[in-house]
């Protein structure tokens, strides 16, 4: 319920009523993908008579949701709307945008950042201006090309957002020579990956973090949307009672041997020379606009090699193993560190 945004503000005129779109269409994260985030507000005699937000895929846009809220609609006509992705012009699962905003004849539009979709981009932008209706664009746009970093990277790169997490030793290892990799137990740290999956369309581990770990990549300790699981397993060697067979969430396994279906789980085969653009382009088919990769580290490598790769966070821990087996290296620095909790020390990396 946007009502419980409460809404104030340093920034002054059109940015703060654009923020104020940001936060509401953030209210969306984790059920719009592959849809963007989008927000919406209405403003009349600089008060907010109306807004709205994208909240679910396949569901209603930003831009119907806000003007609908308004209550008395001959108003429109003197309202500026704000709007923080260009309004679409297409025929998608609801009607174009743009031609309800010209439908109501606001007086005036404010964009955020413009919309690379190829149905869209710059078509919203003229239709609206055709009509008469004046429009001021690129208000905020770094905050929200940031804030749909997921959908851009898509439509631009053609492949999915890609976040790298692991943790290290202080003296660089991520695992064990046996594999023990479970030596990071920091609630707080376990919590906040948790959150991370939530904010991702699948997540992705290499067979041996599968069969050591065993893990379950769920999201159970925070609340959300459990992401796809992607295993890579070439040769089927894992054990079907592995937890990331447990039927509990979809999961999909990259293999050189089968294609087949049983329950929630999916064997993808893939030829010999498995390549990771491939199988990024069979899950970006699947509706995947975000994978978080969380190991190991010869699977997590192969990625840094290729340059594909968004963001990488790294958990630092305070305790060291002298051997073991070496954590990926980061060809770029660090954008930043911060602590986790007197334990952790979590550093973050961007591409680019
Ligand atoms: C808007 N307002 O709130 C959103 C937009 O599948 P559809 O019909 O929902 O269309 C999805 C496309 O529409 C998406 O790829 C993006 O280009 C645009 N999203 N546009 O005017 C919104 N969510
Ligand atoms: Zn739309």
């Amino acid at each position: 319920n946007p009502r419980v945004l409460p809404f104030s503000s340093d920034l002054p005129g059109d940015e703060a009523f654009m923020q104020r779109a940001i936060d509401l269409a953030s209210l969306g994260a984790a059920w719009v993908s592959p849809n963007p985030m989008v927000g919406c507000v209405i403003v009349h005699n600089n008060t907010i008579i109306g807004e709205g937000y994208h909240e679910r895929y396949g569901e209603a846009h930003a831009e119907p949701n806000a003007i609908k809220s308004v209550k008395d609609q001959r108003l429109l006509q003197e309202a500026t709307l704000y709007v923080t992705l260009e309004p679409c012009a297409h025929q998608g699962k609801t009607p174009p945008c743009a031609d309800l905003i010209v439908k109501h004849q606001l007086k005036r539009v404010v964009i955020g950042a413009m919309d690379s979709n190829p149905l869209v981009a710059g078509k919203g932008l003229s239709r609206i201006r055709k009509s008469g209706i004046e429009v001021t664009t690129g208000v905020l746009e770094d905050k929200i090309r940031w804030q749909n970093r997921r959908f851009f990277t898509r439509i631009e790169k053609n492949r999915p957002y890609i976040l790298l997490k692991w943790a290290q030793t202080t003296d660089g290892f991520i695992a064990r020579t046996n594999f023990d990799s479970k030596w990071i137990s920091s609630v707080l740290s376990r919590q906040l990956v948790h959150r991370w999956r939530t904010e991702e369309d699948a997540i992705m581990v290499g067979t041996h973090t599968a069969h050591h770990d065993n893990p379950q990549l769920n999201a159970r300790d925070w609340y959300g949307k459990d992401p796809i699981r992607v295993v890579v397993d070439r040769h089927l060697r894992l054990s079907p009672g592995l937890n990331l067979f447990d039927g509990s969430q979809q999961t999909l396994v990259y293999n050189h041997k089968r294609d087949g279906i049983t329950g929630k789980t999916q064997w993808i085969k893939v030829d010999d020379s498995f390549h990771l653009k491939s199988l990024l382009a069979d899950l970006q088919q699947k509706g995947v606009q975000s994978l978080l990769v969380e190991g190991g580290a010869a699977l997590l490598e192969s990625f840094i090699r290729q340059g594909l790769w968004d963001e990488a966070r790294v958990f630092t821990g305070t305790g060291s193993f002298g051997l073991g087996i070496p954590a990926p290296r980061m060809p770029v620095i660090p954008q930043g560190r911060m602590v986790i909790d007197t334990d952790i020390l979590e550093t973050y990396y961007q591409h680019d």
